[in-house]
């Protein structure tokens, strides 16, 4: 049995990955996270208090992350400004969170000489065409689009560095688009559910021709406990499910499911730079670890995520307002 620090674990994934652990583990786990206005502690309730801490701070402290290093056995790192919107209007804390705070993050890596995870995304790549048959693999050249994109670029390149330069026992994965419970009403499948809910027409960005490649984040959450089991120091890990669709299908699904008309949206304004296509080939992870993924059937996945959405609503409610406001003041 070991004990986890899991930073971020009040965001989405990360407490996807925190419920993951404890159901399919021994574990203990810390979690550390700023609760911004992505962290939620009602994501972590229910679980045992003997196995479950959460510290509210800051992965920039660099007192605080030290005093957690020494305590740990392993750490995975999840925190992270995550929203593209948000980094095309304010990049400022994707820079102080994904760079220096993942520079804070290795440096008590290496001074404690502790295992680290980094999680990262697809979107380091950039983008593919819609009709190119390639996909991203571990060697494609980073390409990074947005704000936010860059700096999971920036910080990645950190964590290469401080394995080569400083010995530091790393591994990174880049995974494709998540969906499934405790994901903020930010996101582009959490808004069309809770839109539906409350009688707001789903908002499509441009013509809604942009692909995504979907995973369940409980499929993300098993391949990180593997790459963490079993992967090679340095390695890069590429983490997807062979799901993509186009975010109008995804509209359509999601009205569909729902009772409603599969063409009750409405097409608005297009995100600045907004990437064409993510495909992830994830044979490395597959066929070096043998990880597989369970959650087959998308449709199943997001019926059962519609499900979540309507029963939790008091998870969400708070921030769906204000949400829309950003939105609207976009013309999104
Ligand atoms: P999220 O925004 O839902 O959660 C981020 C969490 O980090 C929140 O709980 C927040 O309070 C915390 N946090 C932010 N700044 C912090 C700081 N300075 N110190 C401590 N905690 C801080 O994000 P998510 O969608 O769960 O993404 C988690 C990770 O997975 C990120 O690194 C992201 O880049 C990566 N990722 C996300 C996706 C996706 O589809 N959402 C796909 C691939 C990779
Ligand atoms: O209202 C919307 N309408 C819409 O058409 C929103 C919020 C989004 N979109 C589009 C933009 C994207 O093509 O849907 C797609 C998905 O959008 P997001 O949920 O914002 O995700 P994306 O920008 O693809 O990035 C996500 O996947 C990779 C996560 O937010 C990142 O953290 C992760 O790295």
């Amino acid at each position: 049995m070991s004990h986890l620090l899991v930073t971020g674990g009040a965001g989405f994934i990360g407490s996807n990955f925190v419920h993951h652990v404890v159901a399919t583990t021994d574990h203990r786990v810390t979690v550390l996270d700023a609760l911004t206005y992505a962290g939620n502690r009602a994501s972590l309730a229910g679980l045992p208090e003997d196995r479950v801490r959460l510290v509210h701070g800051d992965i920039t402290d660099a007192p605080l992350v030290d005093e957690l290093f020494a305590e740990v056995d392993a750490v995975v790192h999840y925190a992270a400004e995550s929203h593209n919107d948000n980094s095309l209007h304010d990049p400022r804390p994707f820079l102080d969170t994904n760079i220096i705070g993942t520079y804070t993050l290795l440096e008590a890596a290496r001074k404690h000489t502790r295992r680290f995870h980094h999680i990262s995304t697809d979107e380091v790549y950039g983008d593919l065409e819609l009709d190119d048959p390639a996909r991203f693999t571990e060697s494609t050249p980073y390409n990074p689009s947005s704000p936010y994109s860059s700096t999971k670029a920036g910080s990645d390149l950190l964590v290469r560095a401080w394995v080569r330069s400083f010995g530091v026992q790393a591994t990174i994965s880049n995974c494709s688009n998540n969906y499934g419970p405790f994901q903020h009403v930010e996101k582009f499948i959490p808004r069309q559910i809770t839109n539906v809910i409350r009688g707001i027409r789903p908002k499509l960005y441009g013509a809604g021709e942009n692909v995504r490649d979907w995973i369940h984040a409980d499929d993300h959450s098993s391949a990180v406990l593997t790459i963490l089991e079993r992967g090679t120091i340095g390695e890069t890990y590429l983490i997807g499910a062979d799901g993509e669709r186009n975010n109008k299908e995804v509209v359509e699904l999601i009205l569909e499911l729902m009772g409603q008309e599969r063409d009750a949206y409405d097409h608005v304004t297009d995100r600045a730079g907004h990437d064409l296509r993510y495909a992830i080939d994830s044979t490395k992870l597959r066929s070096e670890l043998g990880w597989s993924p369970s959650y087959g059937d998308f449709e199943s996945g997001l019926r059962a995520t519609i499900g979540w959405y309507v029963e939790n609503e008091n998870w969400w409610a708070a921030a769906k307002d204000k949400t829309e406001a950003f939105y609207a003041a976009k013309g999104q």
